[in-house]
C-alpha cells in the first residue's frame, strides 16, 4: 500500500519542476502530483522502499516544507 506526504510551498512551475525533478529520482516514490492552486504536491510512495523520513528529508532539503 503506498503512502501519501503532502508537500507545501509549491507555489509556482518552478517549484513544481524542482519537486517533481528532486523526488522523481527517489527509489520508491510512485507518483508526485502537483496541486499549484492549492500550493502542495501529494506525493505517493512505497514505505517497504522508501521511509517517510527519508522522503521528508529530501523535501527539506530541496527547501520545501511537509504537511504534518
Ligand atoms: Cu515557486
Amino acid at each position: 500500500m503506498p503512502e501519501i506526504l503532502t508537500v507545501t510551498g509549491v507555489d509556482c512551475p518552478h517549484c513544481a519542476a524542482q519537486v517533481r525533478k528532486e523526488l522523481g529520482g527517489l527509489k520508491g516514490v510512485m507518483s508526485v502530483e502537483i496541486d499549484l492552486p492549492a500550493q502542495t504536491a501529494r506525493v505517493a510512495f512505497d514505505p517497504a522502499v522508501v521511509s517517510r523520513e527519508k522522503v521528508a528529508e529530501v523535501v527539506e532539503d530541496a527547501g520545501f516544507d511537509i504537511e504534518r
